[in-house]
C-alpha cells in the first residue's frame, strides 16, 4: 500500500513539474507568436536606464511617439530601473527576441563592449541615444544621437565667467560653488563636471566648497544640499551648480526648508541643466539664473536614422540634437506652456 501511495505522489509531482515547464515554454511561445504576428512591422528594442526624471520620461515619450505601428514599427520599451545590469539583461532579451534594431540610452559610459559584441554577432544594429558609450571599438554601434554635454557645460561656465568678472580695480570676486553632480560615470555628468573642472583650473577665485552626486534625482540632491549647509554657512555660498533640473529642485527644497533666500537679488545663484517646464518656471521667477537645455525630444532624430538604415543608406555616426539655454529674459508663460516637456 505504502509503495502505491509513494508511486502516486511521485507521478503527481512529475506531472506538476511538466505542467510548470510547459507553461514557461508557452509564455515564451506567446512572446514569439506576438512577434510572428508582427512580421510585417520593424521591431525596435528600446533600453532606457530608468525613469529618474521628467526629462527621462520626455525622452521615452518622444521615442514612443516616433515608432508607432501606423508608421510600420513595433517598439519594445524596457526600463532598466537605474541599473546597468538590467539594461544589459534587456539588450540580451532583445537579441533573443530577434528585434530588428536596438536603441540604447546607457546609464553610464563603460561596461557595454560584451553585450554590444553579442548584438553585432546577431547582426542587430545598435543606436546609442541621449548619453554616450565608451567602447574599445566604435564599430560596436551604428550611430549616436544625443547631447553634446561638453558644449552644455561650456554654456554654464561662460555664463559664470560673464557674471563673476573682476571689478574696475581688477579684484576677483569670490565664487564659492556647491557642485551637485549627476549619475557618476554617465556622459551627462562627465561632460557637465569636466566643464566646471576646467573653469576651476582657469579661475583661481573659483572654489568648490561642497560636492556630491545627486544621481540626477530631487531626493538625493536635497540631501546633498542639506549636507552642504552643514559644512558651509549659506553666506559662504555663491553658486549651486546642479547637473540637472531635478537636482536644482532638490537643492531649492533644502534651501526653502532652511529659510535661505536664493536667486535674483540674493547671494546664491543656481545653475541647472535640462530645461524642463518646472525649471523654466523657476527661471522666469528668478529662482534659477541659468537653465542649459538638454533636449530629450530625440524620437524623430532616431526615426530618421532608422529610416535611412531601412533604405540601405549609411547613417551618420554622430548626431547632436539642437539645444539652447535660457535666462529669465528669454522666458514667458506662453513660451513655457508651448514646450513639449
Ligand atoms: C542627459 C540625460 C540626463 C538628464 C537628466 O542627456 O541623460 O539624464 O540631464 C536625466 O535629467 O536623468
Amino acid at each position: 500500500m505504502y509503495n502505491v501511495k509513494k508511486l502516486l505522489s511521485l507521478i503527481l509531482m512529475l506531472s506538476i513539474t511538466i505542467l510548470i515547464v510547459a507553461c514557461n515554454n508557452t509564455t515564451e511561445m506567446i512572446d514569439d507568436q506576438s512577434y510572428d504576428d508582427d512580421n510585417n512591422l520593424i521591431v525596435v528594442g528600446f533600453s532606457q536606464p530608468g525613469a529618474e526624471s521628467a526629462w527621462r520620461v520626455a525622452l521615452t515619450d518622444s521615442v514612443k511617439e516616433a515608432f508607432t505601428e501606423e508608421k510600420g514599427y513595433k517598439l519594445i520599451y524596457k526600463d532598466g530601473q537605474s541599473k546597468q545590469d538590467n539594461q544589459i539583461r534587456d539588450i540580451r532579451t532583445f537579441i533573443q527576441q530577434g528585434v530588428d534594431y536596438i536603441i540604447l540610452s546607457p546609464i553610464v559610459e563603460t561596461g557595454w563592449d560584451t553585450v554590444l559584441e553579442e548584438a553585432k554577432e546577431a547582426d542587430i544594429p545598435v543606436i546609442i541615444c541621449d548619453r554616450d558609450v565608451m567602447v574599445s571599438n566604435e564599430a560596436l554601434y551604428t550611430a549616436f544621437v544625443g547631447s553634446n554635454f561638453a558644449a552644455e557645460g561650456k554654456k554654464a561656465i561662460t555664463y559664470m565667467e560673464n557674471k563673476y568678472k573682476p571689478d574696475a580695480e581688477g579684484n576677483l570676486p569670490r565664487v564659492n560653488i556647491v557642485h551637485i553632480q549627476g549619475t557618476m560615470g554617465s556622459s551627462a555628468q562627465i561632460g557637465r563636471s569636466k566643464a566646471l573642472e576646467k573653469g576651476l583650473e582657469e579661475h583661481e577665485n573659483w572654489k568648490v566648497v561642497a560636492e556630491g552626486s545627486g544621481d540626477f534625482t530631487k531626493a538625493k540632491a536635497k540631501e546633498i544640499m542639506k549636507n552642504a549647509l552643514q559644512q558651509v554657512h549659506s553666506s559662504e555660498i555663491d553658486v549651486i551648480y546642479c547637473e540637472n533640473d531635478e537636482e536644482a529642485l532638490g537643492a531649492i527644497a533644502a534651501l526653502d526648508e532652511a529659510g535661505i533666500p536664493h536667486g535674483d537679488g540674493t547671494g546664491i545663484t543656481i545653475i541647472s541643466f535640462d530645461a524642463t517646464t518646472s525649471a523654466l518656471k523657476l527661471c522666469m521667477e528668478g529662482k534659477i539664473s541659468l537653465v542649459v537645455e538638454c533636449n530629450p525630444l530625440q524620437g524623430n532624430y532616431l526615426y530618421n536614422m532608422i529610416s535611412l538604415l531601412e533604405e540601405g543608406e549609411a547613417a551618420p555616426k554622430l548626431t547632436y540634437v539642437d539645444e539652447g539655454q535660457f535666462t529669465k529674459d528669454d522666458l514667458t508663460e506662453e513660451f513655457i506652456d508651448e514646450r513639449k516637456y
